[in-house]
């Protein structure tokens, strides 16, 4: 790691306040851990394993190719430091045109390079564990494995020695059906993933607290039923990167994003449906170790004439469905978040203060769920828990559901506002 970046880690572990920096109890997957089902054919390496021998010195090798493919520090892929760029897209504002061609700006912009390097480094770990994803969930599988399955994936690139260095962002959402977002099984749940069922993965890197947030919606389903709202939501999202930009107002944002995503309707068993925004949900600004930092990105016009500005990083999301286009809270609480700003606030026990000490050194403002504090070795923490949430120190993301029986989905990026051009870091060619 280069000096500068263990040095920015010091000032902002310094920044939290912290006494002791804890490790997580539970060692990182070793060289010997595998990441991959049985029937995985693609060679990791692209290596050429031929199409059609068969001699058996061909069988041998075509068989070796088959093995599971061991991962290892998405570093050792990229030596030099030096990840992939996302999409880049230009500013669709024509007072903006000339920052596409300003030598100024590109010069302002490489000022800046250790931080965009932090964020193409979390969005390559980010293809790459939801390629595993797509490849190894299959319906039968418990939210408890297809959950370790993604979240190891992610520690094993992001190999880092404290979870506040690099890794997982927030829980992996995991939401199924009319639940729209933050449900992640919490330990000793038993739900399995049926063939029917409508889920979005939402996935979290972070590198340094610069945090990739990217969600895609998979079914198992055959008949292609789900196929419509997928569409009309990754099509909104599209809408949603290509209008923002510097200078773009929030509410023009959600405008555009209402227009395409309600063209669309879907047949459900002999009823027609129309997709509607979840109105309720929104985009939001990301800052560093901060997954919602000040603006949010509507869906649906709602008036707010704040505009992007230059720098900024925001997760463009949206969410359709055939229910009643609002969410609720509903069902027991997974995902947890420090609340900013409360260091003056003392906790109500011994026993609260103890488990915030856990919280702040391993999460710091990171949003975490009940699996992952049980990794700290947190046992009987319940209580405490909660009264830190009374206490206003915590805050819960409980899962958000539309009416029971409705379907959602959602599609989800993470744009950078450099000063000459928009990137969509996250962007991939799955989605
Ligand atoms: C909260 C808790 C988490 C932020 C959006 C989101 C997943 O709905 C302002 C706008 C992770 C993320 C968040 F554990 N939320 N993106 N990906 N959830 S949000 C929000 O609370 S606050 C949207
Ligand atoms: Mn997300
Ligand atoms: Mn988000």
């Amino acid at each position: 790691m280069p000096e500068s970046v263990e040095t920015k880690l010091d000032e902002k572990v310094n920044a939290l306040n912290l006494k002791e920096i804890v490790s997580e109890k539970k060692p990182e997957p070793t060289k010997t851990d595998v990441v991959g089902g049985e029937d995985d054919e693609e060679d990791e390496d692209g290596e050429d394993v031929g199409a059609s021998g068969t001699s058996d010195k061909k069988k041998k090798k075509k068989k070796k190719s088959k093995k599971k493919k061991k991962i290892t520090s998405i570093d050792s892929s990229y030596p030099d430091g030096i990840f992939p760029e996302g999409e880049w897209q230009e500013y669709p504002l024509e007072i903006n045109s000339y920052r596409t061609t300003s030598e100024e700006l590109r010069y302002l912009d490489r000022q800046q390079n250790n931080k965009w390097e932090e964020f193409r480094k979390g969005a390559e770990i980010h293809r790459r564990v939801r390629n595993k994803a797509q490849s190894s969930i299959k319906p039968g599988m418990t939210m408890t494995e297809i959950a370790n399955l993604i979240e190891d994936s992610v520690r094993t690139y992001a190999a880092a020695d404290h979870t506040l260095k690099a890794g997982i962002g927030f829980p992996t959402g995991l939401s199924l059906n009319h639940v729209a977002a933050h449900y992640t099984p919490n330990s000793g749940d038993k739900l399995i993933l049926g063939k029917d069922d409508l889920m979005k993965v939402d996935i979290g890197v972070h590198v340094n607290g610069r945090i990739c947030d990217s969600a895609f919606t998979m079914t198992f389903n055959e008949d292609g039923k789900y196929d419509a709202i997928m569409k009309a939501v990754k099509e909104a999202t599209n809408t949603g990167i290509k209008e923002a930009g510097i200078d773009v107002r929030l509410n023009d944002i959600g405008a555009s994003i209402q227009e395409v995503m309600e063209s669309y309707e879907m047949e459900l068993n002999g009823k027609t449906y129309p997709i509607k925004c979840i109105r309720n949900l929104n985009g939001h600004n990301i800052g560093d170790y901060i997954i919602h930092s000040g603006k949010t990105v509507p869906i649906v016009p709602n008036g707010d004439m704040t505009k992007m500005e230059e720098g900024e990083t925001f997760a463009i999301e949206t969410f359709g469905s055939t229910g009643n286009g609002y969410v609720l809270p509903e069902g027991e609480c997974s995902h947890y978040a420090r609340n900013v700003d409360t260091e003056h606030i003392n906790p109500p026990s011994k026993s609260a203060k103890e488990l915030l000490d856990r919280i702040n050194s391993n999460f710091g403002t990171l949003p975490w769920c009940r699996r992952y504090l049980e990794r700290t070795g947190e046992e009987k923490y319940l209580f405490a828990l909660n009264q830190l949430v009374r206490a206003g120190i915590v805050e819960e993301y409980p899962p958000i559901v539309d009416i029971k029986g409705s379907y959602t989905a959602q599609y989800e990026h993470t744009i950078l506002l450099h000063p000459h051009k928009k990137e969509v870091v996250t962007r991939g060619d799955d989605y």
